[in-house]
């Protein structure tokens, strides 16, 4: 996959996943899952979340929205999904209950950012009891400098005293410049939840 290096490289679970839109008239999603993005004030969280869901990019930071989450669908191989994306300002504990995966987000071009990391890692596997949980670490607003190094990355990956089981996703972003690293970004988290569900195999 193009955008993404991993922290553990390893296969991508199938070759060339064909995902598309699916119209909410249609019959019910198969699998609803909740996804989670955690991280520092105004490092892009929402314009990432927006990028993906309405393909677009603002300046001035995404529109105030009214929801706590937005929804987007997909079909991978014949598996009717359903995202529900939370993006929580303040994340109470029943925000973490039940999420399906976690993305931890940073800002690219602000190494203070990674501080908040350790604390919602922490707060994660506190409150949520999902397990195995997929995880993703990204890295947001890459086209305004890189100053946090991927030894950053595994740094805190081993001070927060989780050595990874599997295989945590790792990638730079820009919403800005690329949506299309965006899609495939979320694509393989979609992926890594129906892996560590064993969904491919029951069909
Ligand atoms: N240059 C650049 N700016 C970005 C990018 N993504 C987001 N921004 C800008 O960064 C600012 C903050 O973006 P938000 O999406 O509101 O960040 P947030 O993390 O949701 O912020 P809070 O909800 O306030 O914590 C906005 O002005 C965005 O336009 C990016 O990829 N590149
Ligand atoms: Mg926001």
């Amino acid at each position: 996959m193009g955008c993404c290096c991993t922290v553990n490289e390893r296969q991508p679970l199938i070759d060339d996943p064909p995902a598309s839109f699916i119209d909410p008239d249609d019959a019910p999603e198969d699998f609803l899952w909740k996804i989670l993005i955690l991280g520092d004030k105004s490092i892009g969280k929402t314009s990432l979340i927006e990028g993906y869901v309405s393909k677009t990019f603002s300046e001035k930071g995404p529109a105030f929205l009214t929801t706590e989450f937005r929804e987007k669908d997909l079909l991978i191989r014949d598996i009717k999904i359903r995202l529900m994306i939370y993006d929580p300002l303040v994340p109470s504990h029943a925000f973490y209950r039940g999420a399906h995966a976690v993305i931890f987000a940073y800002d690219c071009s602000n190494p203070d950012t990674l501080a908040e990391i350790y604390r919602k890692i922490d707060a994660v596997h506190k409150y949520n009891s999902l397990e195995p949980l997929p995880k993703a670490i990204v890295g947001l607003r890459r086209d305004l400098g890189d100053r946090v190094s991927d030894d950053d990355i595994k740094n805190l990956l081993q001070k927060t005293g989780i050595i990874p089981t599997r295989d945590w996703i790792f990638c730079k972003l820009s919403t800005k410049e690329n949506l299309e690293e965006v899609h495939q970004f979320f694509q393989r988290v979609t992926e890594d939840i129906a892996d560590d569900r064993n969904l491919y195999n029951q069909n």
